[in-house]
């Protein structure tokens, strides 16, 4: 924190304006000296958070033409002293700048480090800086909207709730415990179990909604899974509506993952297509084999297809093995050649299962498979602007720790276990709320992994 950090903060390439920021002790002091405003107007205190039109010189070579922003703390974002280059959205000018404000002492910035700075210093708890990087990779409108009313504090908000619910308790007990020496005060004991109890609902609500909540944030985790030839790819460029992968009638032409982000009525959809499963001494295709099969161990939901128009043979019967007892989707394809298939024929295999007839050729049943992820995946009954919603594993992880230590604790109260033992898991319950938010001390390696998670320069 004591460092001047710098980094580029627009992504990298051909844009109109790119942004280069800066945030530290240095950071005024670093702009000025790199930065001549049109006129040689004077940069004063008059000067704080208004853009200013100059040019970027590295001694007198000129670098680009700016607006600059000095933003003096703590009404930045990050609570320090910022400042802000816009330059032309060039690779080279965005480089060249960041390069003369290292020149000049400034230190590159690690990953979400300004976002993590503004966690430091009180500006944004840590549900709100995750939530920062949800809004960046929001690909639906449902993620977006979830990810803004985090930002906004709604999650914080309502741990704050739990938390002061939970801080009521802990005081009831440890009033008794701290007088029932000399008999003064009893344990209210029914009470603590009521408002517990009732405590132990609302987290287990809260809970509830992280199914829907991964799937608004994350995507739902897709893959195609088939033997070679059987139409994968091809399904793949029907759901993009692009030539994305290579389709050839020689089999075992996919042979490593193609992953693509797909929108079907705002259920955002991580596709993965895969090497066709089969045995193979191809030492290429094998690798791909062996992963398509362990990220089917993972996925949210599985698309296996067969063709319809040949009998299903050995290799179809290992991929059935595969999917039963998964979430899965059938797709009998080919269905334009002919049907040898019977739907029957699966069933008898897996049990009952969704089985939709395709041809990816002349685009048969893709709109029905369409139809059949967005209702397994259904999102309908949530209000996204309002509902707080568990969208991130970490929140869910130390919702059913804090939940657990919480039952335990009512479990010792009611079974007469001296209340010294449940004050103990109150306590353990209310910091792990607490981690939520960042308010009780949140390990430097869990903070390390969430900015690690950040873009440069956010
Ligand atoms: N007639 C017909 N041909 C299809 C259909 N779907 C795919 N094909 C053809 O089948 C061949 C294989 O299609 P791909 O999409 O490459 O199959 P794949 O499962 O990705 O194959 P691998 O990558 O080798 O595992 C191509 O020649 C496609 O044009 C269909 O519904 N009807
Ligand atoms: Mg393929």
């Amino acid at each position: 924190m004591d460092k001047t950090i710098a980094a580029i903060s627009t992504s990298i390439g051909e844009a109109g304006i790119g942004i280069v920021r800066m945030s530290g002790k240095t950071a005024i002091e670093i702009g000025k000296s790199v930065f001549v405003p049109a006129n040689n107007r004077e940069i004063s205190d008059d000067s704080n958070r208004k853009l200013l039109y100059g040019h970027i010189y590295d001694g007198d070579t000129l670098i680009d033409e700016v607006l600059v922003a000095f933003m003096h703390a703590p009404y930045t974002y990050t609570k320090e002293d910022m400042v802000e280059i816009y330059t032309h959205g060039s690779i080279v000018s965005v480089k060249k700048v960041l390069e003369l404000l290292l020149k000049r002492g400034a230190d590159i910035a690690e990953r979400g480090e300004f976002t993590k700075r503004a966690f430091l210093n009180g500006r944004l708890d840590l549900s709100q800086a995750e939530a920062v990087i949800d809004v960046i990779k929001a690909k639906t409108d449902s993620s977006y909207k979830q990810s803004i009313n985090q930002l906004k504090g709604g999650l914080k908000d309502k741990i704050s709730s739990l938390r002061n619910s939970l801080m009521e308790i802990l005081m009831f007990v440890e009033v008794a415990i701290n007088f029932s020496e000399d008999g003064q005060e009893e344990l209210n004991t029914s009470k603590v179990i009521k408002d517990g109890r009732m405590l132990l609902e609302e987290m287990s609500e809260l809970i509830n909604t992280s199914n829907k909540g991964k799937i608004i944030r994350d995507g739902v985790n897709t893959i195609i899974l088939g033997k070679p030839n059987v139409g994968k790819s091809s399904l793949l460029n029907n759901l993009l509506r692009e030539n994305r992968a290579i389709v050839t009638d020689v089999p075992g032409t996919t042979r490593d993952m193609i992953e693509e982000f797909i929108n079907i009525n705002e259920v955002a959809i991580r596709l993965v297509d895969t090497a066709g499963i089969r045995e193979t001494d191809d030492i290429v295709e094998k690798i791909g084999v062996e992963r398509s099969l362990e990220l089917s161990e993972n996925a949210d939901l599985i698309i296996a297809i067969f063709d319809i128009s040949n009998e299903l043979d050995e290799e179809d019967h290992k991929i059935l093995e595969i999917i039963k007892d998964k979430k899965t989707i059938v797709l009998l394809n080919k269905v334009d050649l002919g049907s040898i298939v019977a739907k029957e024929e699966i069933e008898n295999t897996i049990g009952e299962v969704r089985i939709i007839e395709t041809s990816m050729n002349h685009e048969i049943g893709i709109k029905e498979l369409e139809e059949s992820i967005v209702e397994l995946f259904y999102l309908g009954d949530i209000n996204m602007d309002s509902d707080i919603i568990i969208s991130n594993s970490r929140h869910e992880k130390l919702l059913r720790e804090s939940k657990q230590s919480l039952s335990d604790a009512i479990d010792a109260i009611e079974s007469g276990i001296p209340i010294d033992c449940a004050e103990v898991d109150l306590r353990n319950s209310w910091i792990k709320l607490g981690e939520i938010t960042g308010e009780s001390t949140t390990p430097e390696s869990v903070l390390d992994k969430i900015f690690s998670e950040f873009c440069i320069g956010k």
